[in-house]
């Protein structure tokens, strides 16, 4: 591999449209901190760069919900995102934001250095146009019935009922959601980047990385070699919050916010560095890499790079390590439904446990493929692993040493099995180190957690605590052995738990990290004054657990928020009468119900059909209490084919209607009391 002298790391620049949850922690931010902080130990020269992303529909979307103006909600979370991912130690040398005058600079001279050489080619389009509220209507501002599953409510560019992807024009019987009004067609110029054109130099860049990680590869040739192979992309937009596109006739256009964002790291460098930025990002000898989620691989691979080719004189990303998606508690990550967990309320639910979020994260970390946190997992993982093997060592070593060594630092011994245990501090320590290098971080934590256990053994082997009675000499080597391995845990673990490692060097008169200790066998000096043990890791119990499990079904403070007027949905698409006939619809009786564990949603109901008893799972546990649906008359469909969820048959499905103002689910009912199993037709 070709060396280099410095490093440029960034992070993506999180939307400021909402706190930061643990899928953004351990989809980018966490292994990018981790991947510093061992390149820091390492001695090289580094430059950590982030900062929210303030422009584009993510931001102006949130404002008009809230009603409020992009500004306010820009300069909420950008404080709140910076504040949580220091928090939890990140490390950045600058946390930067893209709404500054200096980044409208750094952009906008960007785009007209390339709309001078000619890169862009100009496109009128037709596009729809709210003429109550005078502006174009980007995608997601256009609502309508998809063409494809007559679902109501599809936005412009996907329809959420299908999955489809669409356009506005597709849609059934448009509606702009800023007035509610029907769109109109106008025309519109845009400046689109050529990546049809450009395909053939970004496919020989991609193809000379054949070492990105695959899940990467794989992505960006997928895009090459699609069908159509790469389409020109505009890199303007009709809206009016962004940076002002600089050319004559653009007025109320705004750059394309995949434009502005990745020279948002450009920017961030130069408020850094001021003068002496540039080698960051121009010279050859500089390392480009972008720690990103797996939905920013496009922009990062092809699209930001066709720009700094277009633009010339920079380098391209050596290398992006991007990870796919985390999943919680066996669902998708979701802030509208407030499935997630907060960092903010992390910090402040378990202050100065960040370092147990960030090893379970660690060691979920969604790598290769999609994973799934759970809380079980992140309990067993701190008290079984963090608890019983790290601070289990740390605590064991610190409180011996006190007791049989007067507090000081005892020689490590030079018997075969001190040998044998010292020399796992160089091995171990190359293993983290070779993986970490090549982007794997749940491997690396292995190993550096293999270290831990290696020193448990030999302690457990060794038993300084009874050797001390026939032999204090050879208890102290015993014990001076043990020394030297939780030093190197206080430094291998620092990119990791930087927070308990500080600690462990604490409690050792440690000075900073170094990895190069970590070669040797002696980090720290025989007769070094120690200080109190101090506690690393505390048990963490089944009730904290069940707290943060119980919160999940809170709805949201965003989703408390007034709503926009509800839309009605439009009547879905005709369908004959066998169809209608096909349903046997019946009155039946609910006669038991009860919470099904672990599925905040679901109620299990025994029901009485007139013709037999059977078991239906329905999600309203969210609106009803199992004492409030028991003796309620419902109506069931009752020939819907049995379902398997979560390990129970549910037997038919409860009709039930969704009040448009308040979401809230209601039964529906016959009007006077029937016996159970009365047709409906
Ligand atoms: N803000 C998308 C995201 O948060 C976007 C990343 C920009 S990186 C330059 O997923
Ligand atoms: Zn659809």
């Amino acid at each position: 591999m070709k060396s280099y002298k410095r490093s440029t790391i960034t992070a993506a620049l999180p939307y400021a449209n909402g706190p930061i949850h643990i899928g953004h922690l351990a989809g980018c931010y966490l292994p990018a901190d981790i991947y510093v902080r061992y390149l820091r130990l390492k001695g090289e020269e580094v430059a950590f760069v982030c900062g929210s992303d303030e422009h584009g529909m993510a931001i102006t979307m949130k404002a008009r919900k809230e009603g409020v103006t992009p500004r306010e909600i820009v300069d909420r979370y950008h404080e709140m995102m910076r504040d949580a991912l220091a928090g939890f130690g990140v490390q950045f040398d600058i946390y930067s934001r893209t709404s500054s005058p200096k980044h409208a600079e750094v952009a906008s001279n960007f785009f007209q250095t390339l709309y001078e050489k000619g890169v862009f080619e100009a496109r009128e389009t037709d596009q729809y146009y709210d003429p109550e509220a005078e502006q174009f209507l980007a995608d997601r501002y256009i609502t309508g019935t998809c063409p494809k599953c007559q679902a109501p409510g599809a936005y412009g560019d996907q329809c959420e009922k299908c999955g489809s992807t669409l356009n506005p024009t597709d849609l059934i019987n448009p509606t702009s959601t800023l007035s509610g009004s029907a769109p109109e067609m106008r025309k519109t110029t845009n400046w689109f980047l050529p990546l049809d054109k450009l395909a053939p130099e970004l496919r020989t860049y991609i193809e000379s990385h054949p070492e990105w990680k695959s899940n990467v590869y794989g992505q960006c040739k997928s895009w090459l070699d699609a069908g159509d192979g790469l389409q020109p992309r505009s890199m303007t937009r009709d809206l009016d919050w962004g940076v002002p596109v600089p050319v004559e006739g653009a007025d109320g256009k705004v750059l394309y916010v995949w434009f502005d964002a990745p020279i948002g790291y450009i920017t961030a460098t130069q408020e850094l560095f001021g003068a002496d930025w540039e080698k960051w990002w121009k010279d050859e000898d500089t390392r480009l890499v972008h720690f990103i989620g797996k939905d920013n691989i496009v922009f990062h691979c092809l699209i930001f790079p066709a720009i700094l080719m277009q633009h010339g004189g920079y380098i391209l990303p050596q290398d992006v390590p991007a990870n796919e998606f985390l999943n919680l508690e066996g669902e998708k990550l979701s802030t509208s439904r407030n499935w997630a967990v907060w960092l903010h309320e992390y910090l402040a639910e378990f202050p100065g446990k960040q370092d147990s979020l960030r090893y379970a994260l660690c060691a979920t970390m969604p790598e290769t493929k999609d994973n799934d946190f759970t809380w079980a997992d992140f309990q067993q993982r701190n008290n079984s692993e963090l608890v019983a093997i790290l601070g289990n060592l740390v605590n064991r070593v610190m409180v011996l040493n006190h007791k049989f060594c007067e507090g000081l630092v005892p020689a490590a011994g030079s018997a075969p099995e001190d040998l044998e245990a010292l020399a796992a501090i160089a091995q171990q320590s190359a293993k983290v180190s070779a993986a970490l290098d090549a982007y794997r971080f749940r491997e690396a934590l292995t190993e550096a957690m293999n270290l831990a256990r290696v020193g448990n053994k030999y302690l457990a082997d060794a038993e300084p605590w009874k050797v001390v009675k026939s032999d204090p000499t050879r208890a102290a080597e015993i014990l001076g052995t043990a020394t030297q391995i939780m030093a190197a845990l206080g430094v291998v673990f620092e990119p990791f738990l930087p927070f308990s490692a500080a600690k462990i060097r604490a409690m050792l008169g440690m000075g900073l990290a170094d990895w190069s200790l970590l070669a040797g066998t002696r980090l720290v000096p025989a007769g070094q004054t120690l200080s109190e043990p101090a506690l690393l890791f505390e048990k963490i119990e089944d009730e904290a657990m069940d707290a943060q499990r119980a919160k999940l079904v809170k709805p949201s403070e965003t989703d408390s928020q007034p709503m926009e007027t509800p839309a009605i949905p439009a009547i879905a698409a005709n369908i004959d009468y066998d169809q209608f006939a096909g349903l046997d619809l019946r009155v039946a009786t609910i006669l038991d119900a009860i919470k099904v564990p672990k599925a905040d949603r679901l109620l299990q109901l025994t029901l009485d059909t007139g013709v037999d008893r059977r078991t239906v799972l329905s999600g309203i546990a969210e609106h009803f209490t199992p004492e409030e649906v028991v003796g309620r008359q419902v109506v069931l469909l009752a020939n819907l084919a049995p379902r398997t969820i979560r390990g129970v048959e549910s037997q038919g499905m409860i009709l039930m209607a969704e009040n448009p103002e308040t979401g809230k689910l209601e039964f529906l009912q016959p009007g006077v009391a029937l016996p159970a199993g009365a047709t409906i037709r």
